[in-house]
């Protein structure tokens, strides 16, 4: 048994499992793709199934594409925040932002899009990355009154990590189920780092099997 029960509204939150970060796509996360039938299992055992979106302008600022004489990989300096450039990715209305096609859809009550302002990046679903300008992903979980965000989705080591910890600071009891999740790993080492981080936080971690055995 773990504790949640059933007083609780649990959320499973799709972190940003988009076409440009599966196998073939622009920003492709190693294995990305083993996370969607995972996440369509999941999808029945939760009160409210949401998603968010990366949803960059095509002259959006973290692609290195909008910087002379830089590289993907590199990190610049954007509004006083540290910026790793980005190859195009996850643009507006082309195929590469659009929701995997084997992801179960019919479940999700709302997307929410972010890092819409060419000016500022978002890697969290809740936030822009100056924490700043809000989605409405956290007014939108506390109206519908829920307590336990479960978190699955791409890339642990950027959205999946900056959402599960933004989750915390709202006060949500956020919890992230590791298989379904993969990460970028520019550096060896970044996923395990992001995933302690979390744990720190107070974000607690959970196989799916671990959910769907008490089911
Ligand atoms: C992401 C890098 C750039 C992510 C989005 O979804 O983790 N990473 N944009
Ligand atoms: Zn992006």
């Amino acid at each position: 048994m773990n504790d949640v029960d059933a007083m609780n509204c649990t959320a499973l939150l799709l972190v940003d499992l988009q076409n440009d970060f599966l196998p073939g796509g622009a920003l492709a996360v190693d294995r990305g793709d083993e996370v969607i039938p995972i996440a369509n299992q999941l999808q029945p055992y939760f009160h409210l199934v949401v998603a968010t979106q990366d949803f960059h302008p095509a002259d959006h600022n973290s692609f290195a594409s909008q910087h002379k004489g830089q590289c993907v990989g590199d990190v610049i300096e954007m509004n006083g925040h540290p910026q790793v450039l980005w190859p195009d990715h996850c643009v507006q209305n082309e195929v590469g932002s659009a929701l995997a096609s084997d992801l179960n859809q019919a479940s999700i009550a709302q997307v929410f899009p972010k890092g819409t302002d060419k000016r500022i990046d978002s890697y969290s679903g809740f936030f822009d990355n100056g924490g700043l300008h809000s989605t409405g992903l956290g007014d939108y979980l506390l109206s519908k009154q829920v307590t336990d965000v479960f978190i699955v989705g791409l890339a642990t080591d950027y959205c999946v990590r900056a959402t599960a910890l933004d989750s915390r600071r709202l006060g949500f009891r956020t919890w992230l189920i590791e298989d379904g999740c993969r990460g970028v790993d520019l550096k060896p080492g970044d996923c395990k780092a992001a995933i302690q981080e979390m744990e720190d936080a107070g974000v607690r971690t959970i196989s799916s099997r671990q959910w769907l055995d008490d089911k």
